[in-house]
């Protein structure tokens, strides 16, 4: 299989950081230059009618798209770590927190940053004031997250998933555009410099 990735962006980086922690590594990486535009004439890219990556191209030549899906493939091929859930519960908690989170969080604070992010002009119209808005609203949302994370040290299931995977390569994204959760919140800072150095360890 191939994963048609590129550097710093956080959809692909998702599936490259659940490849990290299973400990997957026959799966080649294919560098596209999205900053020249490369994935938007890419044939096999094409193939997913949808020009974003990231894109898991399978032997038989055909591909799936959107990072959540890709990983969720991947947990059925590689299931250990367990990152999606281990019975009905547990993958219908896992499940709600990552709409939740991608919803309220992770796409205002990803459309927010190329509203806002100089570099990005090349693949959006930039609107300060779009950007703003979605900034105040996934500032808004941290404070409940704070909240929740106050007894925990993970979004649910007591340990690492694909919730807490998809919310911090958005944060990560986001610091381009300058965008820092509120220094009060202490339980969201103490969650996102865990995972922070977790991915560091893993290199992703
Ligand atoms: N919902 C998709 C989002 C994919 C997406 O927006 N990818 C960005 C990189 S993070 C992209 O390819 N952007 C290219 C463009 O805007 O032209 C996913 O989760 O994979």
């Amino acid at each position: 299989m191939k994963l048609y990735t590129t550097d710093y962006a956080p959809n692909p980086r998702r599936v490259r950081w659940v490849m990290a922690e299973k400990g997957i590594g026959d799966i080649e990486l294919i560098l596209i230059d999205i900053m020249s535009l490369e994935h938007r004439t890419h044939p096999v890219i094409a193939k997913a009618g949808s020009p974003h990556l990231p894109v898991l191209e399978l032997e038989d030549g055909s591909v799936i798209a959107e990072s959540v899906a890709i990983g969720r493939f991947l947990e059925s091929l590689y299931p250990e770590p367990n990152l999606f859930g281990r019975d009905a519960r547990e993958i219908a908690d896992i499940e709600m927190w990552t709409r939740r989170l991608e919803q309220r969080l992770a796409t205002p604070l990803m459309l927010g940053t190329r509203m806002k992010a100089a570099p990005l002009v090349i693949l959006e119209d930039p609107n300060a004031a779009v950007g703003d808005y979605m900034f105040e609203n996934a500032a808004a949302y941290c404070a409940g997250l704070d909240a929740h994370l106050a007894s925990r040290a993970f979004i649910t299931a007591g340990r690492l998933t694909i919730a807490d995977i998809a919310c911090v390569c958005a944060f990560d994204f986001a610091r381009i555009a300058r965008f820092r959760p509120d220094k009060s919140l202490e339980n969201v800072a103490r969650w996102l410099g865990a995972l922070r150095e977790r991915a560091k360890v893993l290199e992703v």
